[in-house]
Protein backbone atom coordinates (compact mmCIF):
# COMPACT_ATOMS: atom_id res chain seq x y z
CA UNK A 1 0.00 0.00 0.00
CA UNK A 2 1.33 3.57 -0.58
CA UNK A 3 2.07 5.81 2.42
CA UNK A 4 -0.41 8.69 2.06
CA UNK A 5 0.69 10.26 5.51
CA UNK A 6 4.24 11.20 7.04
CA UNK A 7 5.95 12.00 10.22
CA UNK A 8 8.72 14.86 9.64
CA UNK A 9 11.06 16.02 13.48
CA UNK A 10 12.55 19.30 12.44
CA UNK A 11 16.58 19.67 13.30
CA UNK A 12 16.37 17.91 16.74
CA UNK A 13 20.14 18.30 17.17
CA UNK A 14 22.42 19.14 20.02
CA UNK A 15 23.52 23.02 18.54
CA UNK A 16 19.66 23.84 18.80
CA UNK A 17 18.78 22.58 22.26
CA UNK A 18 20.20 24.17 25.79
CA UNK A 19 23.86 23.94 26.01
CA UNK A 20 24.69 24.37 22.16
CA UNK A 21 25.38 26.65 20.02
CA UNK A 22 21.94 28.16 19.20
CA UNK A 23 20.24 26.68 22.02
CA UNK A 24 16.43 26.70 22.42
CA UNK A 25 15.59 27.51 25.23
CA UNK A 26 14.17 24.29 26.67
CA UNK A 27 13.81 22.48 23.10
CA UNK A 28 14.70 19.51 24.59
CA UNK A 29 11.65 18.89 26.74
CA UNK A 30 9.80 18.37 23.12
CA UNK A 31 11.98 15.11 22.65
CA UNK A 32 9.82 12.63 24.64
CA UNK A 33 6.36 13.71 23.07
CA UNK A 34 8.56 13.43 19.43
CA UNK A 35 9.52 10.13 20.68
CA UNK A 36 6.29 9.05 21.30
CA UNK A 37 5.10 10.63 17.64
CA UNK A 38 8.04 8.48 16.17
CA UNK A 39 6.98 5.37 17.32
CA UNK A 40 3.21 6.05 16.73
CA UNK A 41 4.32 6.50 12.81
CA UNK A 42 6.17 3.32 12.94
CA UNK A 43 3.57 1.28 14.24
CA UNK A 44 1.42 2.21 11.27
CA UNK A 45 4.10 1.51 8.68
CA UNK A 46 4.34 4.89 7.84
CA UNK A 47 7.51 6.64 6.39
CA UNK A 48 9.31 9.11 9.12
CA UNK A 49 11.89 11.44 8.32
CA UNK A 50 14.11 13.38 10.09
CA UNK A 51 15.99 16.37 8.99
CA UNK A 52 19.33 17.96 10.33
CA UNK A 53 21.09 21.22 9.56
CA UNK A 54 24.36 20.04 8.15
CA UNK A 55 26.63 23.47 7.08
CA UNK A 56 29.82 22.98 6.07
CA UNK A 57 32.45 25.18 8.37
CA UNK A 58 32.04 28.58 5.89
CA UNK A 59 28.55 29.53 4.46
CA UNK A 60 26.84 32.58 4.24
CA UNK A 61 24.23 31.40 6.77
CA UNK A 62 27.11 32.16 9.80
CA UNK A 63 28.38 35.86 11.19
CA UNK A 64 31.37 35.57 9.83
CA UNK A 65 30.49 35.52 5.94
CA UNK A 66 28.17 38.07 6.79
CA UNK A 67 24.73 35.76 7.69
CA UNK A 68 22.47 36.29 10.64
CA UNK A 69 23.67 33.03 12.93
CA UNK A 70 26.68 32.23 14.93
CA UNK A 71 28.63 28.73 13.30
CA UNK A 72 26.15 25.83 14.30
CA UNK A 73 25.63 22.49 13.29
CA UNK A 74 28.46 22.07 11.25
CA UNK A 75 28.84 19.09 9.32
CA UNK A 76 30.51 15.83 12.15
CA UNK A 77 30.49 18.10 15.14
CA UNK A 78 29.05 17.15 18.31
CA UNK A 79 26.79 19.89 17.92
CA UNK A 80 25.59 18.66 14.29
CA UNK A 81 24.41 15.70 15.98
CA UNK A 82 21.11 14.85 17.06
CA UNK A 83 20.27 15.15 20.93
CA UNK A 84 21.40 12.02 23.00
CA UNK A 85 17.13 11.23 23.76
CA UNK A 86 16.10 11.56 20.39
CA UNK A 87 15.78 8.17 19.74
CA UNK A 88 16.28 8.20 15.55
CA UNK A 89 15.22 4.89 14.17
CA UNK A 90 16.91 2.83 12.08
CA UNK A 91 13.66 2.72 8.96
CA UNK A 92 13.90 7.10 9.72
CA UNK A 93 15.03 8.49 6.54
CA UNK A 94 17.81 11.40 7.27
CA UNK A 95 17.23 14.49 5.73
CA UNK A 96 20.38 17.15 5.79
CA UNK A 97 20.28 20.91 4.38
CA UNK A 98 22.11 24.08 4.75
CA UNK A 99 25.21 21.81 2.89
CA UNK A 100 24.94 24.52 0.39
CA UNK A 101 27.53 27.45 1.17
CA UNK A 102 25.24 29.65 -0.44
CA UNK A 103 21.72 28.86 0.51
CA UNK A 104 20.61 28.76 4.36
CA UNK A 105 18.52 25.85 4.30
CA UNK A 106 15.69 26.48 6.57
CA UNK A 107 13.32 24.71 4.71
CA UNK A 108 13.36 20.80 5.04
CA UNK A 109 12.27 20.91 1.19
CA UNK A 110 15.55 22.00 0.82
CA UNK A 111 16.85 18.88 2.30
CA UNK A 112 18.27 15.92 0.69
CA UNK A 113 18.93 12.34 1.45
CA UNK A 114 22.55 10.54 1.58
CA UNK A 115 22.23 9.52 -1.67
CA UNK A 116 21.38 13.47 -2.86
CA UNK A 117 17.35 13.00 -3.53
CA UNK A 118 15.14 15.79 -2.37
CA UNK A 119 12.45 15.82 0.39
CA UNK A 120 9.78 16.74 -2.48
CA UNK A 121 10.65 13.44 -4.56
CA UNK A 122 10.74 11.09 -2.23
CA UNK A 123 7.16 12.03 -0.78
CA UNK A 124 5.87 11.71 -4.36
CA UNK A 125 7.10 8.33 -5.03
CA UNK A 126 5.84 7.31 -1.61
CA UNK A 127 2.90 8.87 -2.57
CA UNK A 128 3.00 11.43 0.71
CA UNK A 129 0.25 13.97 0.60
CA UNK A 130 -0.16 14.29 4.13
CA UNK A 131 2.81 15.63 6.61
CA UNK A 132 2.59 15.86 10.36
CA UNK A 133 5.54 17.96 11.65
CA UNK A 134 7.48 18.76 14.56
CA UNK A 135 10.87 19.77 15.92
CA UNK A 136 13.17 22.68 16.11
CA UNK A 137 12.72 25.59 15.77
CA UNK A 138 8.87 26.93 15.28
CA UNK A 139 9.68 30.57 14.03
CA UNK A 140 12.58 29.07 11.56
CA UNK A 141 12.62 26.23 10.27
CA UNK A 142 9.28 24.46 11.32
CA UNK A 143 7.63 27.40 9.66
CA UNK A 144 9.72 27.60 6.86
CA UNK A 145 8.76 23.82 6.05
CA UNK A 146 5.12 24.17 6.83
CA UNK A 147 4.53 27.04 4.62
CA UNK A 148 6.67 25.38 1.97
CA UNK A 149 4.44 22.49 2.45
CA UNK A 150 1.30 24.29 2.59
CA UNK A 151 2.45 25.91 -0.99
CA UNK A 152 3.07 22.79 -2.39
CA UNK A 153 -0.29 21.46 -1.60
CA UNK A 154 0.56 18.88 0.83
CA UNK A 155 -1.87 18.69 3.82
CA UNK A 156 -0.12 19.93 7.14
CA UNK A 157 -0.49 18.92 10.37
CA UNK A 158 1.60 21.18 12.80
CA UNK A 159 2.20 19.11 16.47
CA UNK A 160 1.72 21.78 18.76
CA UNK A 161 3.35 19.55 21.32
CA UNK A 162 6.42 18.95 20.14
CA UNK A 163 7.75 22.06 18.76
CA UNK A 164 9.70 24.78 20.24
CA UNK A 165 10.63 28.12 19.28
CA UNK A 166 13.30 30.35 19.51
CA UNK A 167 10.99 33.64 20.45
CA UNK A 168 7.56 33.84 22.05
CA UNK A 169 6.10 36.08 20.02
CA UNK A 170 7.29 35.20 16.66
CA UNK A 171 6.50 31.53 17.20
CA UNK A 172 2.81 32.56 17.77
CA UNK A 173 2.86 34.55 14.87
CA UNK A 174 3.96 31.54 13.29
CA UNK A 175 1.44 29.17 14.35
CA UNK A 176 -1.38 31.87 13.27
CA UNK A 177 0.53 32.32 9.93
CA UNK A 178 0.05 28.83 9.59
CA UNK A 179 -3.34 28.55 10.60
CA UNK A 180 -4.27 30.87 8.21
CA UNK A 181 -2.81 29.11 5.38
CA UNK A 182 -5.18 26.44 6.29
CA UNK A 183 -2.80 24.21 7.91
CA UNK A 184 -4.14 22.18 11.22
CA UNK A 185 -2.62 22.29 14.80
CA UNK A 186 -2.92 18.82 16.14
CA UNK A 187 -1.84 17.31 19.68
CA UNK A 188 -1.02 13.93 20.24
CA UNK A 189 -4.54 12.16 21.11
CA UNK A 190 -5.60 13.88 17.54
CA UNK A 191 -3.17 12.00 16.01
CA UNK A 192 -3.41 8.76 17.64
CA UNK A 193 -6.52 8.54 16.88
CA UNK A 194 -6.68 9.87 13.16
CA UNK A 195 -4.04 6.97 12.70
CA UNK A 196 -6.37 4.58 14.22
CA UNK A 197 -9.40 5.39 12.01
CA UNK A 198 -7.99 3.99 9.18
CA UNK A 199 -5.97 5.80 5.88
C1 LIG B 1 17.32 27.08 12.54
C2 LIG B 1 18.19 29.13 13.04
C3 LIG B 1 19.24 28.92 12.20
C4 LIG B 1 16.25 26.06 12.78
C5 LIG B 1 18.36 26.86 11.69
O1 LIG B 1 16.52 24.87 12.67
O2 LIG B 1 15.12 26.46 13.09
N1 LIG B 1 17.25 28.23 13.21
N2 LIG B 1 19.31 27.79 11.53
Amino acid sequence: MKAKKALVVVDLQNDFCPGGALGVREGDLIIPAVNKYVKLFLNKNLPVFVSRDWHPKTTKHFQESGGPWPPHCIQNTRGAEFHPDFRVPGQAIILSKGINPDMDGYSVFDAQNEQGKFFEDMLDEMGVKELYIGGIATDYCVRMTSLDAINKKFKVHVLVDAIKGVDEEASRRTIDEIVAQKGNLKTYSDVSSELSDGF
